[in-house]
C-alpha cells in the first residue's frame, strides 16, 4: 500500500488513514492507496465496517491543485480523476463511514460524499470551493451534493464555493452526525452501530432532486446572482450547469456532463489565474532570507497615532484580531470624530449582518481614544496614521522614539513618503517601517509591508505574521515613492486622463475598463478617492518632472475648480445626493476646450486601445520596479494589485495578465505607443530582455525561487 495510506484495524472496524501533509491532497498515490485499502477490505471477513479518516489537523483539503498545471501543460495524463475511486467506495460491501475533522474541500468533500456516512468535528468544515480556482468539482460533487443536500444548498455551494460549517452541514444533510470528543473514537463506535445496516448509496438517493418547477427559479436565480457578483468568470456558470444536469440526467450521464465543463474551464485562462494567484498568495508570505523560524515579537497591545479615517480604520482592524488599541490624536474634536466615525463603521457592519452587536460592543471595549502619550510605554506595536507630510511624521516618530519601550515596532502607515528619512529622527531605525493600509482599512485586504534600509529582519517577520492574524495579506515591498501599488497607479491614471484630453470620453474609459474587470474605472475612482489627494502630490514632486514630458492636465484642472470628486458633488463625474455617477457633459466639453488649447488632435479611440494604455502603463512600471527590487516577485506585484486595487481575479494579475498576452506582443505594442506617445512609453529594460528571450515573468519568479 501507498506510504501516504494507513490501513489498520480496531477489532472489527477497518480504518484507512490518509497521510498527505500538510493538508492531505488527493495527490499521486492518496487515491491509489485508498483504492488499495477498499481491496483489502471487500476481501477481509474479519471487517464488518470502515472508517476513513486524515492524519493531522484535517480529513481532505481537496485535489492537488499542483497537478492542474501538470495535465494543462500536458506534462501529465488526465485520467477520469477520481470517479471511478468513488464508484468503489460506494460499491464497497462493508458499510464506509469518513470521518471528518479540519475541512473536506473539493475532491476532499467528493471522497467524503462517496462514503455511506459521514461524522464530523463541531469545527470541521466542507465544501466545494473549486470556483475560487476557476473550475467546477470534477469528480461528481456536482451530481452527489443535491442528492445529499438538496439543489438550493448544493447550486450555493458550488456556485459560491464558500465553506459550511459542520452545524449546517448537518442540518443540510452532508453530515449524519457531529462527533463530540476524540473523533477517531466516536467514528468507529458509529461504524459499530450501523455496520449491520443496508449501507446508504448517494448516488442512489434521488428523493432531494426536486422538480423542473421548483428547480428552474433556483437555477435562474443563481445564474442572475453568479453574472452580478462574480462578473466575466465562466465556472460558477459551469458550476450551476453541471447541478442542473444532475436534476435532470441518470447519475452516469450528469458525471459526463461535469467531466466536459470540469474540462473546459480546467484548461481555460481563467482557471490558470486563479491558481496563480492561490499559491501567489502562500508565497510573498515567504521572504527570501528571513527563514520561516525566525523569532518574532509578540503583539499584545498597540496604539495608533491620529484618529482620521486611515487611523481610525487601523484600530478597528487591531481590535477585530482581539488586540487592546490606543487611540490618540492632538485634539479632543478630531478624537471624538475619529471615534464616531469608528462606531458609524461598525454599526453598518451590524446593519449589513457582517458582525453580532455583542462582537462590536467587544471590540469597541479595545479602542480607547487618548489625547496623550501615556501608556504608550507599554504597546508592542504603534502605527502612524497622521496627516500625509513629511515634518509632522519626523514630530511624531521623535516623540514615539522618546517614549515607546526597546522592541516596540515603529511604523507609518505613510502612501509616499520616504520610511528611511521618517527613521532617521530616531535612535532606532531597525524598529521602523512602513505599513500601508488601503482604504477603508477595515476592509480592504492588502497591507504593503514597506521595508527601510535598516528594517531589522524580526520586525519584518513580525509584520508579515501580523498581518495574516488581522486577515490582510502582507506583501513586503520596498522603499520607492509610491512604493509598488501606487507607483504603478501613477501611469495607470495618467494614461486614462491622455485618453480623455485625446477624445475618449471618461465614461467609455471607466467603461472598457470595468468590462475588461477591474472593480471602477480609473477616472471613478479618483472621485472616489479625491482629485485632490493626486493634485497635492503632484504639486510638491512638480519640480522632479522632466521639462518636455507630456503631463496629465485634464484633472488638475478640475481641482482647481473645486472639483475634487465624490466629496464635492462633482469631478470627473456629477454625484447625486445618493452619490450616484452622473456623466458631466460640462466636463466633456471642458476637456474639448483645454485640449484645443494645447493643440491635441481629438480622434475616436477603440476600446482595445484604452486597455493596452491603461494596463500596459502597469506592466511596464511593473517591470521596473522588479527590476529595481522594490518588489521581490511578478507575483507580489500581482497580490498587491488584485487585493489593493481591484484588479480582477480571473486575470491573476498585471504580471500574469501580460505572461498571458505574450511580453513579446506586450512589448511591440509599448513600442508602438513609444512611437507615437514619446519617451513616457520607453519600454522597460526587463520587459524587452524577456521579450526577446520569449520568457515569462512567472519564469523569473521560478528562476528566482530555484536560487533561493
Ligand atoms: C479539487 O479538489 C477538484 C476536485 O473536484 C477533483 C477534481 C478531479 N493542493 O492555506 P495554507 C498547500 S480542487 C496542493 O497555508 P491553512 C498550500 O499551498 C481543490 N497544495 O494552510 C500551502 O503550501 P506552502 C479544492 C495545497 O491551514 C500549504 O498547503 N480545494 C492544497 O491556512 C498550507 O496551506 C481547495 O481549493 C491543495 N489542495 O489552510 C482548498 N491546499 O506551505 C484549497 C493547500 O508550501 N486550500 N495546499 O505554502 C485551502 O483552502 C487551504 O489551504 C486549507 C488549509 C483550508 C486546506
Amino acid at each position: 500500500m501507498s506510504q501516504l495510506v494507513q490501513f489498520t484495524k480496531d477489532n472489527d472496524i477497518g480504518i484507512v488513514t490518509i497521510n498527505n501533509p500538510p493538508v492531505n491532497a488527493l495527490s499521486p498515490g492518496v487515491p491509489e492507496g485508498i483504492s488499495d485499502a477498499i481491496d483489502q477490505i471487500a476481501k477481509d471477513d474479519g471487517v464488518k465496517a470502515v472508517v476513513i479518516i486524515g492524519a493531522g489537523r484535517t480529513f481532505i483539503g481537496g485535489a492537488d491543485i499542483k497537478e492542474f498545471g501538470k495535465m494543462t501543460s500536458g506534462m501529465t495524463e488526465r485520467g477520469d480523476g477520481l470517479l471511478s475511486l468513488l464508484l468503489k467506495i460506494e460499491d464497497c460491501p462493508k458499510p464506509v463511514v469518513m470521518a471528518i475533522q479540519g475541512v473536506a474541500y473539493g475532491g476532499g468533500l467528493e471522497v467524503a460524499m462517496a462514503g455511506h456516512y459521514r461524522v464530523a468535528t463541531r469545527s470541521a468544515q466542507v465544501g466545494q470551493p473549486e470556483v475560487k480556482l476557476g473550475i467546477i468539482p470534477g469528480a461528481a460533487g456536482s451530481q452527489r451534493l443535491p442528492r445529499l443536500a438538496g439543489v438550493a444548498k448544493a447550486v450555493e455551494m458550488c456556485a459560491e464555493g464558500n465553506p459550511v460549517k459542520a452545524e449546517e452541514a448537518l442540518k443540510a444533510g452532508i453530515l449524519d452526525r457531529l462527533i463530540e470528543g476524540d473523533l477517531l473514537s466516536g467514528a468507529i463506535a458509529f461504524a459499530r452501530e450501523i455496520a449491520s445496516e443496508r449501507a446508504p448509496k448517494t448516488r442512489e438517493r434521488n428523493h432531494k432532486l426536486g422538480t423542473l418547477e421548483q428547480n428552474t427559479p433556483i437555477f435562474a436565480a443563481a445564474r442572475e446572482n453568479a453574472s452580478k457578483k462574480h462578473r466575466n468568470m465562466t465556472a460558477p456558470l459551469a458550476a450551476i450547469d453541471a447541478v442542473e444536469a444532475a436534476t435532470t440526467l441518470p447519475f452516469e450521464e450528469g458525471c459526463q456532463v461535469e467531466r466536459k465543463l470540469f474540462t473546459e474551464c480546467l484548461f481555460s485562462d481563467q482557471s490558470k489565474a486563479l491558481i496563480h494567484v492561490f499559491f501567489g498568495e502562500r508565497e510573498v508570505a515567504k521572504i527570501p532570507n528571513i527563514p520561516k523560524d525566525t523569532a518574532v515579537t509578540p503583539v499584545n497591545r498597540a496604539a495608533v497615532v491620529g484618529a482620521g479615517t486611515m487611523g481610525g480604520g487601523i484600530a478597528m482592524v487591531l481590535a477585530n484580531a482581539g488586540i487592546p488599541v490606543l487611540l490618540k490624536d492632538a485634539d479632543q474634536a478630531a478624537l471624538d470624530r475619529g471615534l464616531a466615525n469608528v462606531q458609524k463603521n461598525y454599526a453598518n457592519s451590524v446593519k449589513r449582518g457582517r458582525f453580532t452587536q455583542p462582537f462590536v460592543d467587544e471590540r469597541l471595549k479595545l479602542i480607547k481614544p487618548t489625547l496623550s502619550y501615556d501608556d504608550f510605554a507599554h504597546v508592542d506595536l504603534v502605527i502612524e496614521a497622521v496627516f500625509e507630510g513629511m515634518a509632522l511624521k519626523k514630530e511624531v516618530f521623535s516623540d514615539l522614539d522618546c517614549i515607546c519601550k526597546p522592541g516596540a515596532i515603529l511604523a507609518s502607515n505613510t502612501s509616499t513618503l520616504n520610511i528611511d528619512e521618517i527613521a532617521s529622527v530616531t535612535s532606532r531605525p531597525e524598529a521602523v517601517l512602513g505599513t500601508h493600509f488601503f482604504s477603508p482599512a477595515n476592509v480592504m485586504r492588502l497591507l504593503e509591508i514597506v521595508r527601510g534600509k535598516a528594517t531589522s529582519k524580526q520586525i519584518i517577520a513580525t509584520c508579515m505574521q501580523l498581518s495574516k492574524k488581522l486577515g490582510k495579506v502582507g506583501v513586503l515591498v520596498g522603499n520607492c515613492r509610491g512604493f509598488v501599488g501606487n507607483r504603478m497607479f501613477h501611469p495607470y491614471v495618467r494614461e486614462s486622463v491622455f485618453l480623455v484630453e485625446e477624445g475618449a470620453s471618461v465614461e467609455a474609459v471607466d467603461k472598457v475598463l470595468y468590462d475588461f474587470g477591474m472593480a471602477m474605472g480609473p477616472l471613478a475612482t479618483g472621485d472616489l478617492a479625491g482629485l485632490d489627494v493626486g493634485w497635492r502630490i503632484r504639486k510638491e514632486y512638480r519640480h522632479l518632472e522632466k521639462p518636455g514630458i507630456r503631463q496629465a492636465f485634464a484633472g488638475d484642472r478640475l481641482c482647481e475648480m473645486g472639483r475634487y470628486g465624490q466629496k464635492t458633488g462633482a469631478g470627473w463625474y456629477r454625484y447625486d445626493e445618493n452619490r450616484r455617477a452622473i456623466p458631466d457633459p460640462e466636463v466633456a466639453a471642458m476637456v474639448r476646450s483645454w485640449s484645443a488649447e494645447i493643440g491635441i488632435p481629438q480622434r475616436q479611440i477603440p476600446a482595445e486601445e484604452i486597455v493596452d494604455r491603461c494596463i500596459y502603463a502597469l506592466v511596464n512600471e511593473g517591470a521596473r520596479i522588479l527590476e529595481e527590487g522594490y518588489a521581490l516577485r511578478a507575483v507580489d506585484i500581482d497580490i498587491i494589485y488584485l487585493n489593493g486595487y481591484g484588479f480582477p481575479s480571473y486575470r491573476g494579475g498585471p504580471m500574469w495578465y501580460a505572461d498571458t498576452v505574450g511580453l513579446r506582443k506586450v512589448h511591440d505594442r509599448i513600442c508602438e505607443f513609444q512611437r507615437q506617445h514619446g519617451e513616457l512609453w520607453e519600454p522597460a529594460p526587463l520587459l524587452k530582455r524577456l521579450a526577446a528571450e520569449g520568457r515569462t515573468f512567472a519564469d523569473l519568479d521560478k528562476q528566482k525561487a530555484a536560487a533561493a
